[in-house]
């Protein structure tokens, strides 16, 4: 009878706490729909990652709180133990004791294994960073006082990329956060990015995808990320303190359906269409035959 009645009451439980863990998923889905990554007020943990990078990267942070839970709690316990074993009042003649061999191999050996530990895993994603995968698309990133420049190499379109001044922020735009020219890029698209600098040095972070590269002039510096599916905006922001208006520097990542990014890019070739170096040539020569006729 006791089980019975134990039984009843668990699956009540268990029906009256689905019922309101669906009813508060469903409002939470509908006043929040995940279309954006970006920093929530009074967030404590790492931005939802997005890719293999990011999601590999969130895995050795968590197990890296871990690690160092158990050695601040471990080292703490000690100190504690110290503290009351050895205060004054029980050990009135102290107790001149300087070497034990064993302790000294331990406290030499376990942290060389916890190294070694920590360090297969973090070199593990280093190397997945650094590797040259085959890519689908490449974007060409420069970072400048204060704003970023987006080049399209293949697709010959390149365009700046400013904050979204306070008072001119629309309804769904966010303060500090929002730019006039996002970076668009296809959904699940491997991308590789080549980020250089015009002038002092930026540093291109977008933390959902685990992106953070330097952006220094006369150099290039590479990274690759994966976009996951879906129409999505990653916000980002420079994250070098590159003068007075670095605060005012973001980055948007929009992702976009095939479709979409098509319908984008056809007009993006006609607003920021790049001026080639046959352009050049031609601008040159015109400017040439110009001056002549002035003559
Ligand atoms: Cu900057």
């Amino acid at each position: 009878m006791t089980i019975y009645f134990r039984t009843v009451v668990y699956s009540w439980k268990n029906s009256v706490s689905s019922i309101f863990f669906g009813f508060f998923l469903a409002i939470f889905c509908f006043v929040n729909p995940v279309l954006a990554s970006e920093p929530k007020p009074w967030q404590m943990d790492l931005q939802e990652p997005a890719g293999i990078i990011a999601t590999k990267a969130t895995d050795l942070h968590n197990f890296l709180l871990v690690v160092i839970t158990l050695i601040s709690v471990f080292v703490l316990g000690l100190l504690v133990y110290v503290c009351i074993k050895f205060r004054e009042k029980p050990n009135v003649k102290p107790s001149k004791t300087s070497h034990n061999t064993l302790i000294e191999i331990i406290w030499t050996v376990v942290p060389v294994l916890i190294l070694v530990v920590i360090a297969i895993p973090s070199f593990k994603l280093l190397y997945l960073t650094e590797a040259d995968k085959p890519v689908d698309m490449v974007v060409k990133v420069s970072g400048a006082q204060w704003y970023w420049n987006y080049e399209y190499p293949d697709e010959e379109i390149s365009f700046d990329s400013y904050i979204v001044a306070e008072e001119d922020l629309k309804d769904d735009q966010k303060r500090m956060l929002d730019v006039d020219n996002p970076l668009v890029v296809p959904e699940g698209t491997r991308i590789k990015f080549l980020i250089t600098g015009n002038d002092v040095m930026h540093s291109f972070f977008v933390p959902s995808l685990a992106l953070q590269v330097y952006s220094i002039a006369g150099r290039i510096n590479e990274i690759w990320t994966e976009v996951p599916l879906g129409k999505k905006k990653y916000y980002g922001q420079c994250n070098q303190i590159c003068g007075v208006n670095h605060a005012y520097m973001p980055i948007v990542i929009q992702t976009l359906p095939i479709g979409e990014y098509k319908e984008w890019l056809k007009e993006a070739k006609v607003k920021f269409a790049k001026v080639t170096h046959k352009d050049i040539n031609k601008i040159a020569l015109l400017k040439e035959k110009k001056v002549k006729e002035m003559k």
